[in-house]
């Protein structure tokens, strides 16, 4: 669309830079950015809070007040127009008095899809769709994914030699990449909804996959274990910190048969449970997280789950780190077998970022579609 200024341009980038704010933390709902412009003035700014409530724009209608009257508000996606928790966005935003609206684009949420920029229009306000649409769309694609095919963003975090490697043959994999790629690692946590690993890496590295940041406070992220027989040993670090940050562990509805007394022991821990007929087949782990309402998820290990979830054409996104170190081929691959008998099937990404974290490279990588 063309009729957008630079000035609209830059307000709306502004707007999708605060709206990262709540990324990983506004689950299940997506993390909205909105800025209030009045005169050239920026008069509000607001993103989604935590838990996903209040939405962006009543927060930055709550610091423009009066100034919101006759203002530009720049959203990056359209405003609501549903009775949930709260009233529609866009009933607040006419209220305040707004005068003209712009959009990145329009919702997904069937409550919304449309209704909320039609309800804008009806109040007499400009309302101008479409502007940084690409960018606001991958920014909440797992808002997206999930509403449109009932499925979180996955993306894959791995740590390799550069030979692919992430342990050697007798396991030991402490530390292949330095202390600034754990870091970033951190951050990545942060602004997923949650991590999820195998019950193989439990049992191999006993992790605790809490997100700790110096200065910031911690963020609740969701750690999910794929452990279709309960192999989880009742004292790991997962099960330890299970009372403090949420734990999901997804298993067999055979096993929670078949091990009564472990079920209760993980549940008493303040592990929740989710059985599947088939924990092994990706796409239903996919949609029983979709159905809880995650939109983001890192996968964090091992090579059989980042294996198992390529196959299966899951992985959307992919944050490579690797160390300029050579562990050779008896070591441990990071990626399980992919069966590949032609390489035009083989799964395919285009690199969005190198950057490099102290030693290591970080690729982040997007899949090719
Ligand atoms: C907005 N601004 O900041 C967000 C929006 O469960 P509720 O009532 O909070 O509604 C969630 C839906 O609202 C969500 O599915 C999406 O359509 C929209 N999220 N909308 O105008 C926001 N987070
Ligand atoms: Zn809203």
């Amino acid at each position: 669309m063309s009729n957008f200024s630079d000035s609209d341009r830059a307000h709306m980038a502004a707007a999708l830079r605060l709206s990262r704010r709540g990324l990983g933390n506004t689950w299940p709902n997506p993390a909205v950015g909105c800025v209030i412009v009045r005169d050239g003035l920026v008069v509000g700014r607001g993103w989604t809070q935590p838990g996903g409530r209040p939405h962006a724009e009543v927060m930055a209608l709550r610091q423009a007040g009066e100034k919101a009257r006759g203002a530009t508000a720049y959203v990056t996606l359209e405003p609501c127009s549903h009775f949930g928790k709260t009233p529609p966005c866009a009933d607040a935003l006419v209220e305040a008095g707004i005068s003209r609206c712009v959009s990145a684009l329009t919702d997904s949420d069937p409550r919304v899809s449309g209704r909320g920029l039609e309800r804008l229009r009806a109040a007499g306000i400009l309302v101008q769709n479409g502007l940084l649409a690409d960018q606001a769309r991958a920014h909440n694609l797992g808002f997206f994914l999930r509403v449109e095919q009932g499925r979180p963003l996955f993306t894959l975090k791995t740590a390799t030699s550069l030979d692919g490697r992430i342990a050697l043959a007798n396991g030991t994999s402490q530390w292949i990449t330095g202390p600034e790629a754990r870091a970033l690692t951190h951050r990545l946590r942060a602004e997923h909804d949650a991590v999820l690993v195998g019950s193989g890496t439990v049992l191999a590295d006993d992790p605790d996959l809490r997100c700790r940041l110096p200065g910031v406070d911690p963020r609740p992220v969701v750690r999910v274990v794929l452990d279709a027989r309960l192999r989880m040993p009742p004292d790991a670090a997962l099960v330890r910190s299970a009372a403090e940050a949420p734990v999901w562990v997804v298993t067999s509805d055979a096993a929670l048969k078949a091990e009564p007394a472990k079920v209760n022991q993980l549940t008493i821990a303040g592990i929740e449970i989710l059985p599947l007929s088939d924990p092994h087949d990706c796409h239903a782990v996919a949609a029983a997280l979709g159905a809880r309402g995650l939109t983001r998820v890192m996968i964090e290990g091992g090579g059989q789950v980042a294996g198992s979830f390529l196959q299966a054409g899951l992985i959307d996104r992919a944050v490579w780190f690797r160390a300029p170190k050579i562990l050779g081929g008896d070591a441990r691959t990071g990626i399980g077998a992919l069966g590949l008998t032609r390489l035009s099937d083989s799964p395919q990404y285009r690199r969005v970022r190198l950057v490099t974290a102290g030693e290591d490279s970080v690729e982040f990588l997007e899949r090719k579609i």
